[in-house]
């Protein structure tokens, strides 16, 4: 798959706005590659795809990943927002034949992150943050800690996405705990 190919892809399965912030999260995971030595191509093609099922309707969204025989953990069940992580994962590995398993994973975990995350999964979850159309207060300081050290840009969005969860009341998922714990235990950024 190449990027053209994709950029079609979800510039059709996408609305105006969520194609713009595809393309934005694109340029922002190329930045990032670039300046921590990450894959400058895949990350733009994994930043390109990370939403590609964002805007397919959550029924829908749920028949794919039951299509796939993927199975829900209960905070997974009940948040429908993380549902086009998990189906996006699975539609570009078996319908759009990326064979990558970093890429598709830094897909899979670009909602609730998780312990452990490659150099491509944090540059996914960070550009979707950062990228040049979120405005959201406290985005600015957030980019440049994330241009300072990447964990420290993980470290402070977790902190982030686990306060406004609180805020909330959502269930946090535990790959978001153990992502944040681990950066806690490293704490050397
Ligand atoms: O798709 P985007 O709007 O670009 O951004 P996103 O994929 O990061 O959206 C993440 C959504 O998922 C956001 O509404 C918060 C939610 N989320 C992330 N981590 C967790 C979570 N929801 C729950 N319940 N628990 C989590 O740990
Ligand atoms: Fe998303
Ligand atoms: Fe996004």
């Amino acid at each position: 798959m190449n990027s053209v190919l994709l950029m079609g892809i979800i510039k059709s399965k996408l609305s105006e706005k969520r194609f713009i912030h595809s393309c934005s999260v694109s340029q922002e995971a190329g930045r990032l590659a670039q300046k921590y030595g990450g894959d400058v191509k895949k990350a733009e093609l994994a930043g390109l795809a990370h939403d590609i099922e964002k805007d397919t309707k959550a029924p829908l969204q749920l028949q794919i990943i039951e299509k796939y025989s993927i199975i829900l953990d209960n905070v997974e069940n009940s948040s429908p927002k993380l549902w086009h992580s998990i189906a996006g994962a699975a539609v570009l590995k078996y319908e759009y034949g990326f064979d990558d398993e970093d890429l598709i994973n830094a897909v899979r975990y670009h909602t609730t992150a998780r312990a452990g995350m490659s150099l491509l999964e944090k540059i996914i979850y960070l550009a979707d943050f950062i990228s040049a159309d979120r405005d959201f207060p406290g985005v600015e300081q957030l980019r440049q800690i994330t241009y300072t050290s990447l964990e420290a840009g993980m470290k402070a969005a977790l902190d982030f996405s686990i306060i406004e969860l609180v805020g909330k009341n959502a269930p946090i998922h535990l790959n978001t705990i153990k992502a944040r714990n681990e950066l806690v235990f490293q704490a050397n950024y």
